[in-house]
């Protein structure tokens, strides 16, 4: 059966308020992870978008992750994921936004976006290696019309944490 033509797909609504062009530049602070001979269990993670919440696990295990998003709302969603600096917390995060300034400072690395229609898996995955005893933040930032306040403050907002290693 051919694929219909991309072309054909509508395309997503999507207003930014604020781009993750400023985030984006922390992505070099992520490092690249070392090939190891021994391949690591990955823990598979599902994060559901509401509209409009996050649902997912309080905290994870350390090390290898493959996030899947799923949306189970009824308008588009995205999951923007990323690691905040030691001791910065999602209240100073959505301080810093409201305010106009750069939350950057309170970031230390972006481990990719998702973005899924309604009702919808995302086509992709993202693989991070998390960061034992690190706090990391879930966003959404899409709005419903141009008037119409970011889904983040409507609640697509939350962290988690990647419990410590074992010792
Ligand atoms: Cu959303």
């Amino acid at each position: 059966m051919p694929l219909p033509p991309f072309a054909s797909r509508p395309p997503l609504p999507r207003v930014r308020p604020w781009g993750l062009a400023p985030l984006m530049l922390v992505l070099g602070a992520c490092g690249a992870q070392p090939v190891v001979d021994e391949a690591p269990e990955i823990h598979e993670i599902v994060v559901g978008g509401l509209d409009y919440t996050f649902e997912m696990e309080e905290s994870v295990p350390p090390g290898p992750a493959k996030i899947l998003f799923e949306n189970r709302g009824e308008v588009d969603h995205e999951v923007a994921l990323i690691r905040l600096q030691p001791g910065a917390t999602m209240a100073e995060f959505a301080e810093a936004m409201a305010s106009g300034e750069d939350p950057q400072a309170l970031t230390d690395g972006i481990g990719g976006i998702l973005i899924a229609g309604p009702g919808e898996t995302a086509m992709g995955s993202l693989n991070v290696d998390f960061e034992a005893g690190r706090t990391y933040m879930l966003v959404c930032t899409f709005t419903d019309t141009p008037e119409a306040p970011p889904h983040m403050e409507l609640g697509m907002v939350r962290t988690f944490t990647v419990e410590e290693a074992e010792a």
